[in-house]
């Protein structure tokens, strides 16, 4: 090529360059879910709430008459055809983000996965005697999976009731991460709170899919791993199906790899719910599991809930009446410390794969799901301000205060 065409051509790429950039960073595509958020009214039983969350849409929360979800026009006509009520809710102002990868305006108090585990080390480092911070594996992507222990003596195994707190299964529920890390930094900065105690906190349980949400310039609202499905061009596992008690047993999940409650090819196929598995198991000590009792941090609803998800029926093989009015009576108890609604998980709708019917069928640990703020989409639904953060995640200090007293004698 002559020089001058080179010269030319470099030009023409240099203001291609130039043209294109700002384009590519200032404007990202939107997510390719066209779905606009409803209201459904009028779903007074758990069957009714299960036949909507069955339907394919994308379920955003829910309470005791109605469902939140985001439904393309076809899937909203369809659940109208059915004789449903679909109020529209405000889709919401969220901000664009200049800084792909960080919290946008607004929401920079959220952390990030870097900020998070740089939080933990100086957590660590600055209560030797009382954090330890450390990882269960890693991620899909490669994340390492992190780990906090908070008690006295930490760097030793002792003989007292031990809790675990898992948070951000979910990607786009990041203010569970905001919950777990206060309870870290509560807990280390109060000795009296872990003098007895083990507290193991899983801070996030999912940082492939809670960085793929803000990776690009708009909130993704990004739910599962990050793991290709075979096959297929869809992307990611829903993590709370894939945990391995009746395993897509009941139609609380989907078997399309496009769906966001998609339940993976086997139980525990998610290398983060894998992992988690083996390191409970490994809380078995001498034939005993160390762990008396979990919560898994969710948004939203503001709900307290637990087993069993995959069925309606109060008990199950390995959940007698005992059990169930146990675990109501915590759940109340908890519940009337925050505000939330108390209830048994399926009467908000059914799930399977979920991880607090795993935890019980297989270690008999208590375990609940608390659904934070808010209540509803309109409230700001997965994606509040973090002006929020400090208010809504205090308000569950009594409860897990009350959690870790009753470890100690639990059933
Ligand atoms: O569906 C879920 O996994 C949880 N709700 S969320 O909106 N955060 O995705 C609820 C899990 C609790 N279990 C049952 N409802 N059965
Ligand atoms: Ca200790
Ligand atoms: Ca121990
Ligand atoms: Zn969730």
């Amino acid at each position: 090529m002559p020089r001058h065409r080179r010269t030319i051509v470099f030009l023409l790429l240099m203001v291609g360059v130039l043209v294109l950039a700002p384009v590519a960073t200032a404007a990202p595509p939107e997510p390719d879910d066209p779905a606009a958020p409803y209201r459904a009214e009028g779903l007074g039983s758990p069957a009714e709430r299960s036949e909507v969350a069955r339907s394919g849409v994308d379920v955003l929360g829910g309470g005791r008459n109605h469902l939140e979800v985001r439904a393309s026009d076809a899937e909203a006509a369809g659940l109208r055809a059915r004789g449903l009520e679909l109020l529209p809710l405000p889709e919401l102002p969220l901000p664009r983000n200049p800084f792909a990868g960080q919290f946008p305006p607004g929401y920079t108090g959220y952390h990030t996965y870097d900020e998070l585990l740089a939080e933990l080390d100086s957590l660590a480092a600055a209560h030797p005697d009382r954090v330890a911070a450390s990882s269960y594996g890693e991620s899909f992507e490669g994340r390492e999976l992190p780990l906090v222990k908070v008690s006295d003596n930490v760097a030793v195994d002792e003989a007292e009731p031990e809790v675990l707190f898992t948070c951000n299964q979910h990607a786009r529920e990041h203010l569970t991460a905001e919950m777990c890390l206060r309870i870290v930094e509560r807990l280390a900065a109060d000795p009296q709170l872990v003098d007895d105690r083990e507290v193991w906190v899983m801070p996030m349980t999912n940082p492939d899919g809670a960085e793929h949400d803000i990776a690009s310039g708009a909130f993704a609202l990004w739910r599962k791993n990050r793991q290709p499905n075979e096959g297929t061009p869809e992307v990611g596992t829903d993590l709370n199906r894939n945990w391995g008690t009746e395993w897509g047993c009941c139609d609380g999940s989907s078997g399309d790899p496009g769906n966001d409650t998609y339940r993976g090819a086997a139980p525990f196929s998610a290398p983060e719910t894998a992992q988690l598995r083996d390191w409970v198991d490994g809380r078995v000590i001498g034939g005993e599991q160390q762990i008396t009792a979990h919560i898994d941090w969710h948004t939203f609803s503001e709900l307290v809930l637990w087993p069993y998800g995959y069925t309606e029926s109060d008990t199950a093989p390995g959940l007698d009446a005992d059990d169930a009015a146990t675990f109501r009576e915590l759940g109340e108890a908890m519940a009337d410390t925050n505000g939330y609604t108390p209830q048994q998980s399926s009467d908000l709708y059914i799930t399977d794969g979920g991880v607090n019917d795993w935890m019980w069928a297989e270690h008999d640990v208590w375990s609940f799901t608390f659904e934070m703020y808010p209540e509803s989409q309109a409230e700001g639904g997965f994606y509040p301000p973090d002006s929020v953060i400090e208010r809504e995640t205090a308000r569950n200090d009594d409860a897990v205060d009350l959690l870790l007293q009753r470890a100690a004698d639990l059933p």
